[in-house]
This record gives C-alpha cells, structure tokens and sequence, in this order.
C-alpha cells in the first residue's frame, strides 16, 4: 500500500476532489498554508494499493493545471523575506509525495 500526500492550489480542491471520489478513491483534506507564498492550500492524504497509484496521479492531473500568479510587491514570503517588486510565480498543478505504508488497519 501506498500513501499519498498531496498539495494542490486552492482554487483546484473542488474539482480534484470530484475527480478522486468518481474515480472510487478515498482520501482526507487538510487545510494547509505554503511556506514561501504564506497563503492557503490544499493537502490530500491519499492511501491506495500499490496498483492504484497512477490512477490516482492521472485523476489529478487534468484538475490540477500549472499557471503563473503575479504576486503583489507588498507581499511576504515566509517569516523574514519581504519583496519590494512584484514577482511571477508557478503555482497550480501538484506536488506528489509517494511513501510506502508499512502497516494499513481499519478498526
Ligand atoms: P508555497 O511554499 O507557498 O510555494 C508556492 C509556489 O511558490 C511554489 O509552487 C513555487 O512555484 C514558488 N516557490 C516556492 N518556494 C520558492 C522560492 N524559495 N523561491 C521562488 N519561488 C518559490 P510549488 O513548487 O508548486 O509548490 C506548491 C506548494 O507545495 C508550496 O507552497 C508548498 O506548500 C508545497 N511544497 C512544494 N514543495 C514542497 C516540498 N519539497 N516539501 C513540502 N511541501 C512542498
């Protein structure tokens, strides 16, 4: 069995999450904020038999798009930086950590 921990852009939860439960897979949603842009996300656990896993990356993947944000010149980045320019940055489509499950009980 695998877990997978995934974050996703805001703005692409609803759907992704559509596409997960049509799909037949289980999952929990977290509420979850990015260190470097400092605003919210989304963190999916996501745990399937080994055999499922490309299944669940390829119903994610049509939801979830990469798309470039200007972020504003007064915004903050993580505890200390500060910009003083406007910045475009990547945000959107998925970051995907895949780890084995050792042990999986349902009581
Ligand atoms: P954030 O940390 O808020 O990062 C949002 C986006 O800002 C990143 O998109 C990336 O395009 C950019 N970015 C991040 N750090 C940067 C830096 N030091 N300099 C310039 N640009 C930077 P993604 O890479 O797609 O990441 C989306 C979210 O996924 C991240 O939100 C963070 O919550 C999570 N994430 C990404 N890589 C991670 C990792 N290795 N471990 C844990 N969480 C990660």
């Amino acid at each position: 069995m695998k877990m997978l921990t995934a974050i996703i852009n805001k703005e692409d939860t609803g759907s992704v999450c559509r596409a997960l439960t049509e799909a037949g897979f289980s999952f929990t949603k977290l509420a979850t904020t990015g260190g470097f842009l400092m605003s919210g996300n989304t963190t999916l656990l996501i745990g399937v038999a080994d055999d499922k896993v490309d299944a669940v990356i390829d119903a994610m993947a049509s939801k979830c798009c990469r798309r470039t944000e200007i972020v504003p010149a007064t915004a903050s980045y993580g505890v200390t930086m500060a910009n003083s320019y406007p910045l475009e940055v990547t945000v959107g489509g998925a970051i995907i950590f895949v780890t084995d499950v050792v042990r999986f009980e349902k009581l």
